[in-house]
């Protein structure tokens, strides 16, 4: 079984990156020169005819055609490694099969949140002034008291694919957006803190990822 990530300098491949640190996946890291225009080469293009990053090669799995299994969006990697490697919707863990398929559930809320909704807000300057201010005040709500954003009747797991899609975007702010005002958010501020201080995140992000 070998994984192989695809990603670039400061890109999103420092989401599944940082979700296999956490939690001691085996992986090789390969650095595409993104400036040079390496992931418009056919070699990764083979892999994401969109030509982006992150990408993901797993031979633990077969594709339809029976080469190893070629994930593209950061996302879709995020919940595979959660479900294949991070052991967080096992029935055994979670208690049962009803509890795992919650667990998954929610946590593909979270992760298609991370990506669908509040990168929307984030990145795109028309909706950064309106959408993310109100996004912002419902997160400071959620994330009040450090709890996984998985914590549930279940109890809390710890750090989670939801807490890593979701707070990955959240630790860009003050390096990203170093204007946005975050005081009003006390909760993100001390959530971005504690992401900041995890060894896992400094490992992969020690050079801003
Ligand atoms: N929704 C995708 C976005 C992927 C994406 O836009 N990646 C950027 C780097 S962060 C990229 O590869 N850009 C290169 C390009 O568009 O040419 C994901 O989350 O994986």
């Amino acid at each position: 079984m070998a994984l192989t990530l695809y990603g670039g300098a400061r890109s999103r491949a420092s989401m599944p990156r940082w979700y296999m640190e956490e939690k001691g996946i085996p992986y090789s890291w390969r650095q595409l020169d993104m400036e040079g225009g390496e992931h418009r080469d056919e070699a990764f293009t083979a892999i994401n005819p969109f030509a982006k990053v992150p990408a993901l090669v797993d031979d633990g799995f077969k594709a339809p055609g029976g080469e190893p299994l070629q994930l593209f969006e950061s996302g879709a990697i995020l919940l595979h490694l959660a479900e294949h490697y991070g052991a967080e919707f096992s029935s055994e863990t979670c208690g049962g099969t009803a509890t795992a398929a919650a667990r998954r559930a929610l946590a593909s809320q979270w992760v298609l949140f991370a990506n669908a909704t509040l990168a929307v807000a984030l990145f795109v300057p028309a909706n950064r002034d309106k959408e993310f201010p109100r996004l912002m005040s419902v997160l400071d709500t959620l994330l009040a008291g450090g709890r996984s954003l998985l914590a549930g009747p279940w109890g809390d797991p710890g750090w989670s694919v939801a807490d890593c899609a979701v707070n990955a975007y959240l630790a860009y702010l003050p390096i990203f957006f170093p204007q946005i005002d975050l005081s009003p958010y006390p909760n993100v501020q001390a959530t971005i803190s504690a992401t900041g201080a995890r060894t896992a995140y400094q490992r992969v992000m020690g050079g801003r990822g």
